[in-house]
Parts: C-alpha cells; sequence; structure tokens
C-alpha cells in the first residue's frame, strides 16, 4: 500500500492507524501546491480531487477521503481493535464521531486557513470552533478516548485535526481534558514515528 500525504495535513491520521497496525506500507510526499508528488508524478492523476490522504493498494486501487480510509485499514486487522466490527451499534458511534470530526472540526477549520477571508468572518468560524472544543473536553472529561477507554481510529483524526489549533492562537490550557488528551495520544510509539516521519518533531 502507498499513502499519499502532506506533513502535518490529515493525512497524518491514517498514518497513524498504518503504524498501530504494523501493516506494511509506503509513504509518499505530495506538495498540496504543485500538485506533483516527490517522485515526480502527477497526483492529480493518482487522485483526481488533488488533495491529501490518498491511499493506493496494492491492486492499484485508490482510496480517498480519511473517515473512509482508516476504517479500511482498522478492518484489515480487526484484532487490533481500532474499529468496532461493522454492524454492530458501537461501529456507528465511531461513525457519528468521524463524521462530527470531518464536518465540525475538520471542515469548520478550514475557513481559518484562507487568507481571502476577513477576520471579522474568520472570528464567527473561531467562535463555532471554541464551542466545539468545549463539547470535546467535555467528552473528554468523562473518559481517556473519544469512544471510551480504549484507543480508536477516531483518536487518530481528532488528534491530528486539534494540532491545528496552534496555527490560531488557541491554548488548550483553558481544556484540561483536551490538554490531556492531546498528550495521551503523543506519547503512543505510532504517533511519534509518524510525525517523526512527517519530519513534525
Ligand atoms: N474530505 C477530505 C478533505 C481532505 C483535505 O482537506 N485535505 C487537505 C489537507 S488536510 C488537502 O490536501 N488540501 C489541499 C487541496 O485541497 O488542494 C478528507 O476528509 O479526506
Amino acid at each position: 500500500m502507498k499513502l499519499y500525504f502532506a506533513p502535518d495535513t490529515c493525512s497524518l491520521s491514517p498514518h497513524i492507524v498504518l503504524r498501530e497496525l504494523g501493516l506494511p506500507f509506503e509513504l509518499v510526499k505530495v506538495d498540496n501546491k504543485t500538485k506533483k508528488t516527490t517522485d515526480g508524478r502527477d497526483f492529480l492523476a493518482i487522485n483526481t480531487k488533488g488533495y491529501v490522504a490518498a491511499l493506493q493498494l496494492d491492486n492499484g486501487a485508490v482510496l480517498t477521503e480519511g473517515p473512509a480510509i482508516v476504517q479500511y485499514l482498522a478492518d484489515l486487522k480487526p484484532e487490533a481493535g481500532l474499529a468496532p466490527p461493522n454492524g454492530s451499534w458501537e461501529r456507528v458511534r465511531l461513525q457519528e464521531a468521524l463524521n462530527f470530526i470531518s464536518s465540525e472540526i475538520h471542515a469548520g477549520m478550514g475557513p481559518l486557513f484562507n487568507a481571502a477571508i476577513p477576520v471579522e468572518v474568520k472570528t464567527i468560524f473561531k467562535d463555532k470552533l471554541v464551542k466545539r472544543l468545549k463539547q470535546i473536553d467535555a467528552a473528554l472529561a468523562q473518559q481517556d478516548y473519544l469512544l471510551g477507554a480504549q484507543f480508536s481510529v477516531a483518536d487518530a483524526y481528532l488528534f491530528t485535526v486539534l494540532r491545528w489549533t496552534g496555527f490560531f492562537s488557541i491554548d488548550f490550557a483553558q481544556w484540561p481534558a483536551i490538554a490531556g488528551y492531546m498528550e495521551r495520544i503523543s506519547s503512543r510509539g505510532s504517533v511519534k514515528a509518524a510525525l517523526e516521519a512527517e519530519a513534525l518533531v
């Protein structure tokens, strides 16, 4: 398998999951500006959407969309327990969490990165994000991980997007449960290895 990634973007989530699972994979870096891979290929020919993450299977098929990729990976090694079994109530809870992260946090932060959006408009998006962070903090005050007592693919994704809040001067000191969660996830071997491989440490 090949994981097409760009450092410190949402592709860090499947990257962590690949390392958690101990699956063999190759990392291929993408320049999101030029849409070229570091080995000189046209990334748009691999993923017409032009964004990371993209997972290329050994049969050539390309899977995109982070929440789908991490679930596909977790199901390759169900015994690792990174996703509850398909068809179970707990799996639906995982999908609920992945969708929340994707639409409320990941997409919610998009406008904050956009230089063309005026500061007053950004404030509206930032306020909404802060509301969501408070909700996450309240949930994590009750349990160590997003789904309960065990790390899941939702935590790889949440950790990945929460890292970006630093770009917008959002300090987790005001949300101790999130601060503790970030430390807990950062201390995992898979996470350390993924950050190092992406040259983020
Ligand atoms: N819906 C996609 C969004 C992926 C996405 O936003 N990727 C960003 C990095 S976090 C990217 O590569 N942006 C470059 C671009 O859109 O040109 C997913 O959840 O996987």
